[in-house]
């Protein structure tokens, strides 16, 4: 009881003299990694090195990105948006991102595939949770390189926090970018539907196949992912090791009584008579 108490009181110390130091220091800094108490957070800031292959930093950019369901409503299908889901930017520019959620849930404001000596994992990262906003920097690399910006908070992706960042030319339109490209899930909710190609008879077939894989993929996944979640729960990556590791091996012995059978039957008939 009185350890409980001891422990408590500790927590508490621990949680008070956290929060007067946040007080203090808006922003607490972790080399590339700041965040506060209020849930702001900016990861992968780089404000003055170049990436390899820039001399100096063509022009500077700022951004400001709301984010929020209110930026959902003119494109059906979505629940969450950015005001804006496409920024060009010259190479080598730098880049400041004003992000300001609306909401009152967490946003983020995710750009992935950047050089990986400069951005841990590829990433810069800002994010706010409940109404507020935040500010970070990132300094573009040379190449024409179209890449992806999205909220990564469960399901928010999915349902129309996601963007692109063209950087000179780009290098294309990502799919499923609202207002940008073709919605995976037209309003009817019929997923490519309405887009299937019925050019030739072979094509269409095919297209239709495809269009027919792709719905049962999508109805099927959840269930699969459910199985999967109650077959492995629990398990250690090595329980999963073996537990793949054999059924490598059922498949494959399968395989070579299958060959065996076929191989036997074709010499039975084949056999000199
Ligand atoms: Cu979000």
């Amino acid at each position: 009881m009185r350890l409980t108490v001891l422990k408590v009181l500790a927590g508490a110390t621990v949680l008070l003299s956290m929060a007067g130091r946040a007080a203090e220091m808006p922003m607490m800094d972790h080399g590339r990694m700041m965040m506060d108490m209020r849930g702001h957070m900016v990861m992968g800031q780089n404000t003055d090195q170049l990436p390899d292959g820039c001399r100096e930093i063509s022009e500077n950019v700022k951004l400001t990105v709301h984010a929020g369901h209110r930026h959902a409503k003119s494109y059906p299908g979505t629940i969450f948006g950015y005001s804006e889901h496409e920024w060009k930017v010259e190479p080598c520019a730098r880049v400041t991102v004003n992000l300001v959620n609306d909401d009152n849930v967490r946003h983020q404001w995710m750009l992935h595939g950047l050089p990986e000596d400069l951005y841990p994992m590829g990433m810069f990262h800002i994010e706010v949770t409940g109404p507020g906003e935040v500010t970070g920097t990132f300094i573009a690399p040379p190449e024409n390189k179209t890449y992806l910006v999205h909220c990564d908070i469960a399901q928010h992706t999915e349902k129309g926090m996601k963007a692109q960042l063209i950087v000179g030319k780009g290098s294309g339109i990502l799919p499923g970018i609202p207002g940008v490209s073709d919605d995976l899930v037209s309003a009817s909710g019929h997923a490519g539907l309405s887009t299937a190609p019925e050019t030739e008879i072979g094509s269409s077939l095919f297209s239709g196949m495809v269009v027919l894989g792709f719905v049962a993929g999508i109805l099927g996944a959840p269930y699969l992912f459910r199985w999967a979640g109650m077959r492995f729960f629990g398990m250690s990556g090595k329980d999963l090791n073996s537990y793949f590791f054999n059924r490598m091996t059922d498949l494959f012995c399968l395989f070579v009584r299958l060959f065996v059978s076929l191989w036997r039957r074709l010499a039975w008939t084949r056999r000199p008579v």
